[in-house]
């Protein structure tokens, strides 16, 4: 086994893999940036490099210099978490030639997983069902017309070498294909520095489930179930969930043995997701992309299997069987992940960097928070502005609900706006608690709230609940004192305050 992992990140996942080290008792080494001198992932590590300056492109997307970190180290290997250089085929070689072990698949396997085109061909080779399309760039306008038509408007033209969302355009109707097609091919080339197109079929009001696939270099391969992420912001995961509340056992049957095949055509080792789009009408199911990486939201799916993503990936990369095989994953329960975020819900989720000035996180039976950020710690302009994923398990999905609820409540961020009062919201949403998911959610969501922000403006109920109790407490506590100096009072107990403010609450409650 490693002795020494060097963590190519920073934030939550590099505090989560430090975590499995330390279960593990492998001494984990973090690298940071300078911005990130006092973060909890340094401050948790036995030992630290600095890469550079604060931008991620002088710092943690520098190869070279987290390579020279992992030798200069002695580490054995090197974990890359997600995002930066997790899913970069040329810092995995680069990781082999300095002689370590990268924790995570091979550099053939990300970059056929990184053309959505051939992830396609692959998806197909396997036998699983894909979004009907091309499986080439489309070379022309006429080409892209002709293409169109005969899979039938509306149809999705994606960049072959994006992912997520980037440089993908809805077409509805011919009219708007010839300008559709030029910006997703100039996007495309923008964002990615290559321009290549294709065309899939438009799949309406779409469910987005996700397989975690898992497999060793034994040849085992298996899954773990699904997770919902059909609720997303701008192609952002907001709140994940495992199971689906679909929780139909025979499509997870079968959306995993799609998944493994796909994996097994990929030659793929270690841990990777395979996203699929899950039409709500008729529970058909298409291969979109797979993700060559541990994911943001693979505590949901911890939490109700029992495994832990993070010693396993450790474990294959050393050449250990998985520890489970296929027959031995049960579901149990239901897990919901919230990803909280410096961002102010009220100001369309704007960035709010600065210093967290204080901190309360829940627990409590079956909460798990995953931070990256402690009180006293500054949130950075320069990064993802991820500080913690609140999960909790519940037997059920109502009691999950009803837990993360609670858990929502216990949380308490200082200094910095949060998304934590959005997810109150959605907690106590008609739509989300009937689970009524697809990837509209979050639009109609807002629409809800505009509306019912809206009644309330109108009624002049500016005040909460809690804040009208407080008001009522202390006016009936200034006439408790009025009270007691004219009356002499013998009963002290329990104190008038408390009275007080029972009384109010009482009456808040009954009133709002
Ligand atoms: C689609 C689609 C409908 N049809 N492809 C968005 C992110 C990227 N991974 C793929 N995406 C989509 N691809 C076809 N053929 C709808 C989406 C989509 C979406 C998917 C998952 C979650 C949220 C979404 C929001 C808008 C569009």
């Amino acid at each position: 086994m490693f002795k020494k992992i060097l963590i190519a990140n920073r934030g939550e996942i590099a505090v989560r893999v430090i975590r499995a080290c330390r279960e593990m008792d492998i001494s984990p080494v973090v690298v940071y940036s300078e911005a990130d001198a006092a973060a909890l992932h340094v401050r948790l590590a036995d030992e630290a490099y600095l890469l550079g300056p604060a931008p991620s492109t002088e710092s943690y997307l520098r190869i070279e210099r987290v390579v020279d970190a992992a030798r200069l180290s002695g580490a054995d290997a090197v974990h890359p978490g997600y995002g930066f250089l997790a899913e970069n085929a040329s810092f995995a070689r680069a990781v082999a030639e300095a002689g370590l072990t990268f924790i995570g698949p091979t550099p053939e396997a990300m970059e056929l997983m990184g053309s959505k085109t051939s992830a396609r061909r692959a998806a197909i080779a396997a036998g699983a069902p894909v979004v009907p399309g091309t499986v080439e760039p489309l070379t022309s306008n006429e080409e892209a017309r002709e293409t169109a038509a005969r899979f039938g408007y509306p149809v999705m033209l994606k960049a072959a070498a994006g992912g997520g969302g980037k440089g993908m355009r809805l077409v509805t109707s011919e009219d708007e294909l010839a300008s559709a097609f030029e910006t997703a091919q100039s996007e495309a080339g923008a964002a990615f520095g290559d321009s290549s197109v294709y065309l899939e079929k438009a799949v309406e009001r779409p469910r987005h489930i996700e397989i975690q696939i898992f497999s060793d270099t034994q040849g085992n391969f298996t899954h773990l179930g699904e997770r919902e992420c059909s609720i997303q912001r701008r192609h952002q995961k907001v709140i994940e969930e495992c199971p689906s509340p679909i929780d139909d056992a025979q499509l997870r049957a079968a959306m995993g043995a799609a998944a493994v095949e796909i994996a097994r055509a990929a030659n793929y080792v270690g841990a990777g997701t395979v996203e699929f789009l899950v039409s709500d009408v008729t529970r058909d199911f298409y291969f979109l992309e797979m993700n060559t990486r541990l994911q943001v939201e693979h505590p949901v799916t911890e939490l109700v299997t029992g495994i832990d993503l993070v010693r396993e990936q450790i474990n294959v990369a050393a050449g250990l069987p998985l520890s489970f095989s296929q027959e031995d994953v049960r579901w149990t329960g239901h897990a919901i992940e919230c990803r909280v975020y410096a961002e102010d819900p009220e100001q369309n989720f704007m960035p709010s960097p600065g210093r967290i000035t204080h901190l309360r996180v829940p627990a409590g039976p079956n909460v798990r928070d995953d931070g990256g950020i402690y009180a006293g710690a500054e949130v950075s302009i320069y990064y993802d502005p991820l500080i913690s994923k609140l999960a909790v398990w519940g037997r059920t999905r109502a009691q999950a609900i009803e837990r993360m609820r609670r858990a929502l409540d216990e949380y308490d961020v200082g200094g910095i706006k949060t998304t934590l009062p959005f997810f109150r919201r959605i907690m106590r949403d008609e739509e989300f608690v009937a689970a009524r998911l697809d990837t509209g959610f979050i639009e109609r969501f807002n629409e809800r709230s505009a509306r019912v922000e809206e009644k309330a403006a109108d009624e002049h109920e500016e005040l909460t609940g809690r804040d009208m109790a407080a008001i009522v407490a202390a006016l009936a506590y200034e006439q408790a004192v009025k009270d007691s100096s004219t009356q002499q009072s013998t009963q002290q107990t329990p104190s008038r305050w408390k009275m007080a403010g029972r009384a109010a609450l009482h009456h808040a409650r009954s009133t709002f």
